[in-house]
């Protein structure tokens, strides 16, 4: 049995639902704390000095009185994937956006063909150091998405990946089946004939093979429109997959409204969305993922986090880390972000980055509070309260990770 001592303070949500409107701003905090630990979950928790009897465990760890929170759930990611994008640079400066780019064959379609070219075995391991940095900024439990295969062999390739990094990395990886990312060369000007490929020959396999938990879509101008993504999602959920989606990031053309219809678990990016799409995420029960380092990598707006807080939708906050609109997988600074941009206070933003992320993930029963029967994910972190970790940035202030009671960190 495992200790954690000398907790000066034990921040954490509580439940197992995603927590929306002012429910999102209540923290439990607990001084001078204690979790115990039992194979990998809590099995005690002490407050206000109780004293846990020593003997009766074997290892013990003391936090010298700093913040314990949760392990931080990152959960939009694209952390598979070959090559870099700096090569935009240039054109960035001169002018051209984010859809610019990828409509010139560029942006994803760069990374799928520097993907296509790599083996399993390179990815992987290419994955396993990004999964290292995740792990030592505090992230326990990390979504990863495919879509940079964008055919039968490429997306299986990528999603095996998925799995074999949550099985030989201390990482929880949950894996979603992005197909539907951009339109690969082989389909061009044939979106609707791709989504039946997709749903056709690609899902099947993803199944049969049961190598993701989610089906999302990229539904953007230039990229996918409202039909196209609900056939992708309807089908996606015909497969037992949950449905995610890339909605109102660039143009609200309909994707949050979409989310609410459907019932997806989650909404993301979110940067453009407007009344109508918040009002139908509500009315849902849509979690928007908010992505703000992309918001700032994009040089754009930020999405409307205190209006969905105040119309009742739960919002979480992730990295979106990929190569193009976000090259940082730095949960850490999002939360800065999530301060000094959107506005929310520190409570609120550690809900959003540890259970309301877990509950876009359909994990809250088992990881993203600091809970009896939970899994002990749990950071130390060099630093006496949250408000710290919002405040400063740029530095990692982890002290120490634990994961399912392991100190791997
Ligand atoms: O590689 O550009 N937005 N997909 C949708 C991305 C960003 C990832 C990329
Ligand atoms: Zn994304």
């Amino acid at each position: 049995m495992l200790l954690v001592k000398n907790i000066g303070l034990l921040q954490t949500p509580v439940g197992t639902h995603s927590l929306c409107g002012p429910e999102q701003a209540k923290n439990l905090k607990l001084k001078d704390a204690a979790v115990a630990v039992k194979d990998g979950k809590i099995s005690e928790i002490f407050a206000d000095g109780a004293e846990p009897p020593l003997s009766k465990f074997d290892r013990v760890i003391d936090a010298e009185g700093r913040l314990v929170t949760p392990g931080l759930v990152d959960c939009h990611t694209h952390m598979v994937f070959g090559g870099w994008r700096h090569n935009e640079i240039p054109l960035k400066l001169k002018g051209a956006t984010y859809l610019d780019i990828l409509r010139a064959g560029g942006g994803i379609l760069d990374t799928v063909r520097h993907t296509r070219e790599m083996s399993e075995d390179e990815l992987l391991n290419r994955a396993k150091g990004f999964v290292c940095e995740m792990l030592r900024g505090g992230v326990t439990t990390a979504e990863s998405k495919s879509g940079y295969g964008l055919d039968l062999n490429d997306e299986i390739k990528q999603l095996r990946v998925n799995k074999r990094l949550c099985e030989e990395t201390p990482m929880d990886i949950v894996s979603t089946f992005l197909g539907a990312h951009a339109i690969p060369p082989e389909f061009k000007d044939r979106a609707d004939e791709y989504i039946d490929y997709l749903c056709d020959t690609v899902l099947p396999e993803v199944k049969r093979q049961n190598l993701a938990s989610f089906c999302d879509v990229f539904c953007e101008d230039s990229v996918f429109d409202v039909m196209q993504s609900k056939k992708m999602l309807l089908c996606g959920q015909k497969y037992g997959l949950k449905s995610k989606i890339h909605a109102d990031e660039i143009e609200a053309i309909g994707g949050a409204v979409l989310a609410g219809e459907l019932g997806a678990i989650s909404a993301e990016h979110l940067i453009a969305t407007n009344e109508l799409g918040m009002d139908s995420m509500a009315r849902g029960g849509v979690t928007a993922a908010l992505l703000p380092a992309t918001s700032f990598y994009l040089n754009k707006t930020y999405a409307p986090a205190r209006a969905m807080i105040d119309k009742g939708i739960p919002v979480a906050i992730a990295s979106d880390f990929n190569p193009g609109s976000c090259p940082s997988l730095n949960l850490q600074l999002c939360i800065n972000l999530g301060y000094l941009k959107y506005r929310l206070l520190p409570e609120e933003i550690l809900t959003a980055v540890t259970l309301n992320a877990a509950c876009a993930l359909d994990r809250g029963d088992a990881i993203g509070s600091i809970e009896v029967g939970k899994n002990a994910d749990l950071v130390i972190w060099d630093a006496p309260n949250f408000e710290m970790l919002c405040y400063r940035f740029g530095s990692n202030q982890v002290k120490t990770v634990i994961k399912k009671g392991e100190i791997i960190q």
